[in-house]
């Protein structure tokens, strides 16, 4: 024992030599820590995995598709509630909609739970400057605390729930992406049925053009500290909208619909009638969709992304531009899924279809190389992914589980059920994907009806296998897997 202290005094000695020799800057070099990374965080707003990096033919992506070859894609990333404020209040917090008490459109999380620490919010606890550019919290319900700069206070007319004034948030004037629904006014041009916005030039009048000259200056501006930057596209969110260029780069009569296309919203014999409500919410509002018409509005929504595709790729430029790619994690995600189309439906609200949930997930780590994973991971698992990437303390109070092991390698061990939910009236649905099956429930104990689908097979889910007594004990599993989420 003596000889080996004896021995661990000389190294320490030596050691201390060494550096007393070398001084403290050569010490800071070699042992120093590394310079923190920074976070751009992008959000499209209802964008479904409609993209070339998801391999749509046609479709025109090209700034994303760029973040794509040097990102992990993420092809079975799923939201916790196909709406939204609850899969923004969910993502945000790192908590379950149910967990958050957030599902509808005029909730705001800090009103039901006042301790709640939002993911931007951890990054600010922990040294960082926090930045928002555009729609990150829902319309009228941001969050102000969140941000170091950019934050708004929160529209109480939006937010109490059941109060008999409520009133539809205003477009903020100080938020260009707020503000958006004020300037898209000037360009209307009625294509069809239902409403689809032409812009002149590049669109620099609208709110998403707005929100990423704005994130880029805050980007410029602070890049000397570690900053995490919010930016939020609205698009293609509807009303669909795009400068003139971006409709012609589509031939109308090329665009593709849906195997299980429809005129109306309608459930598919054997699956439950409250799966698909019969109206639509965003597009086609109360009407039929027609064969050419929907062409058009597909279109329509294809334009719309390549729109915000190149706002995301003004952004990216941007991070080359100050130097900042090699120590900036980017991260391009949707809120929820959408329909266009597929059973007759064009919107996004109460479906627990796979389309509606999935989402595109890219995550970059500075000099990684293109790769892709068919881990089933969920939106609520950014939060403790980013915190970890950046090398944070473990956050609190995380229903989700880091997916940086994924990252690094996307074929490691992860194993959880994305769970999904939402409210439908009275009733309410439960969906759990796992890697080989999708599986819902409407209502208590799947009283109102319930769905299984093998995707490997049946990828856009024609046929519901819950009732064929073949698939029992899958259904019985996949209730244990419900019975232990929230
Ligand atoms: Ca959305």
């Amino acid at each position: 024992m003596k000889h080996l202290a004896q021995r661990v005094a000389s190294a320490w000695i030596l050691g201390s030599l060494f550096f007393a020799l070398l001084g403290p800057a050569a010490m800071a070099q070699t042992k120093g820590p590394k310079k923190k990374y920074n976070v751009l965080f992008i959000i499209a707003d209802d964008l479904r995995t409609e993209l070339g990096a998801y391999g749509v033919e046609g479709i025109k992506t090209p700034n994303i598709d760029g973040l794509a070859a040097r990102s992990t894609r993420f092809d079975r990333a799923y939201a916790n509630y196909p709406l939204c404020n609850p899969s923004r209040s969910s993502f945000l917090t790192g908590r379950y909609p149910t967990e958050t008490k957030v599902l509808n459109s005029n909730d705001y999380f800090r009103r039901i739970d006042p301790t709640a620490v939002t993911l931007p919010q951890y990054f600010q606890k922990n040294g960082y400057v926090t930045l928002r550019s555009g729609k990150i919290f829902h319309g009228g319900i941001d969050d102000q605390v969140s941000w170091t700069e950019g934050g708004e206070p929160t529209n109480p007319n939006i937010t109490e729930r059941g109060n008999p004034n409520f009133k539809p948030s205003q477009p903020s004037q100080s938020d260009p992406a707020q503000a958006q629904a004020q300037t898209e006014g000037a360009n209307i041009a009625d294509r069809g049925s239902d409403r689809i916005i032409v812009l002149d030039g590049d669109g620099e009048s609208h709110g998403d053009y707005k929100a990423a000259t704005r994130a880029i200056e805050m980007m410029t501006r602070h890049k000397d500290q570690p900053f995490f930057l919010a930016v939020g596209f609205v698009k293609p969110h509807s009303p669909p909208t795009a400068p003139k260029k971006f409709f012609d780069l589509y031939d109308v009569n090329k665009i593709p619909l849906p195997v299980d296309f429809g005129t109306t919203p309608h459930a598919l014999p054997g699956a439950p009638d409250i799966s698909i409500s019969p109206r639509n919410a965003d597009l086609f509002i109360g009407r039929q969709s027609p064969p050419d018409l929907s062409r058009e509005m597909k279109r329509a929504y294809w334009a719309s992304t390549s729109f915000m595709d190149a706002q995301v790729g003004r952004v990216l430029e941007a991070l080359d531009k100050n130097g900042l790619r090699d120590n900036t994690i980017v991260v391009f995600f949707g809120d929820h899924g959408y329909h266009l189309g597929e059973k007759g439906k064009w919107s996004k609200a109460y479906s627990l279809y796979d389309l509606n949930l999935r989402v595109p997930l890219l995550i970059a780590m500075p000099g990684q190389k293109a790769t892709a994973s068919k881990r089933v991971v969920a939106l609520i698992d950014l939060y403790p992914t980013l915190a970890e990437l950046c090398g944070l303390p473990k956050p609190d109070r995380q229903s989700g589980e880091s997916i940086a092991r994924v990252i690094k390698n996307p074929n490691a061990d992860f194993d959880r059920p994305a769970y999904s939910y939402t409210v439908y009236g009275k009733s309410f649905g439960r969906s759990i994907e796992t890697a080989k099956w999708h599986y819902v429930e409407w209502d208590e104990g799947g009283k109102l009806g319930n769905m299984l689908y093998a995707l490997d097979d049946d990828p856009h889910e024609l046929k519901n296998l819950s009732n064929d007594p073949k698939y029992a004990k899958v259904v019985g599993e996949m209730k244990k897997i419900l019975s232990r989420l929230p």
